[in-house]
């Protein structure tokens, strides 16, 4: 049953639950609503690096700290479409463009952003894209151009939000959110573990994507990269199995989106990556680079991959 009105403490109460108990529920789930071994495949690119305006203490685009200072420029037509023929050569399905804006403006970028969208539909895959806030009448223009998938994450919950961004309010992406979706664009939206929040904050984000109706089609869990010179920059990754316990929770209360182990996979060992897939999670960013941060790479996924595979002779068991 796919239900509404979670309670955060319901959730909270999930994702406390002992660990197998947690995962053996969270496999039903998803078992009962994807094929098991089934894994999406998405590609980001950074189309605009740095010099954002917002204040995002997690963020190494924002424009406040030193490793976002510089701005770069929006990247050229061509270039995109050749990353995007690149990354469905690699087996992505999906193709998503990061600009590292507080909100879209009119003009000749966001027509710039609006060809991109075309051509890497044209090429045959999934388009998704995250530039910031946007009104209804944009949302409208990027479904038009072909647009699939708009990214557009919570974060946390509503009460740590303000401890990690000062420049922008929860309710304006809740806005932004609402615009996508009214123009007909399906939702990517999710959050991030590892700034600080307690158990609370993540049941309340979860609480609140599961409050959405429909439910976000799409949902990534990052764990936080930190970078430094960043407020956020000297954190250490979360550990492993509160990645695990936030997949399986959002399998629980989000039976049908799919949820992607986004951002933070470097830290994860490959283990720890396959029980998280366990716990629900159904889709991956691969390549070597995420938006400005190191990814888990194809040397990394390969071994992951080759892992998951039928096990074929005995070199593999040696191998693994
Ligand atoms: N500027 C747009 C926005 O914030 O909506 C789009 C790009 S922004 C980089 C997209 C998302 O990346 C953020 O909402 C955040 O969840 C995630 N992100 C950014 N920096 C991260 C980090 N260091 N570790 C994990 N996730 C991160
Ligand atoms: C999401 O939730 N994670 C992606 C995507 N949506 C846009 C971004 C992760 C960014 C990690 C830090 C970086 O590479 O700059
Ligand atoms: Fe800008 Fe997005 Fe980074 Fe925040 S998360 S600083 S809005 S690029």
């Amino acid at each position: 049953m796919v239900r509404h009105d979670w309670a955060v403490e319901e959730v909270e109460a999930l994702y406390r639950l002992p660990l197998l108990e947690l995962l053996g529920r969270a496999q039903a789930v998803h078992r009962a609503h994807f094929p098991p071994a089934h894994l999406e495949r998405a590609k980001l690119l950074s189309i605009k690096t740095g010099g954002c305006p917002e204040d995002c203490a997690y963020c190494p685009q924002s424009a406040h700290y030193a490793p976002g200072r510089v701005p770069g420029r929006l990247m050229a037509l061509e270039a995109v479409r050749e990353a995007a023929r690149q990354a469905k050569a690699e087996g992505a399905q999906r193709f998503c463009m990061g600009a590292a804006w507080r909100s879209v403006r009119e003009g000749p970028e966001f027509d710039a952003v609006l060809a991109m969208v075309r051509e890497v539909k044209a090429l045959g895959l999934e388009t998704c894209a995250t530039l910031g806030m946007l009104t209804p009448g944009q949302a409208a223009r990027l479904a038009e151009a072909g647009l699939d998938y708009y990214n557009h994450n919570l974060d946390t919950g509503a009460d740590f939000y303000p401890r990690i961004i000062t420049t922008r309010r929860y309710e304006d992406r809740l806005a932004t959110l609402a615009a996508a979706r009214a123009a007909g664009l399906r939702l990517c939206c999710g959050g991030i573990v590892g700034l600080g929040e307690s158990v609370r904050d993540r049941a309340a984000l979860l609480a609140t994507l599961a409050r959405f109706s429909p439910h976000p089609e799409s949902v990534p869990i990052n764990g936080l990269v930190a970078v430094p010179a960043t407020p956020l920059g000297e954190r250490p990754p979360p550990d492993p199995l509160e990645l695990v316990r936030m997949v399986a929770t959002a399998r629980l209360v989000l039976p049908r989106s799919v949820i992607r182990l986004a951002a933070g996979r470097v830290a994860l060992s490959r283990e720890a990556q396959i029980l998280c897939l366990l716990a629900g999670a159904n889709s991956l960013f691969i390549g070597e680079r995420l938006l400005t941060t190191p990814n888990a790479g194809e040397g990394a996924d390969a071994a992951l991959f080759a892992a998951l595979a039928p096990l074929a002779g005995e070199e593999a068991v040696a191998a693994g």
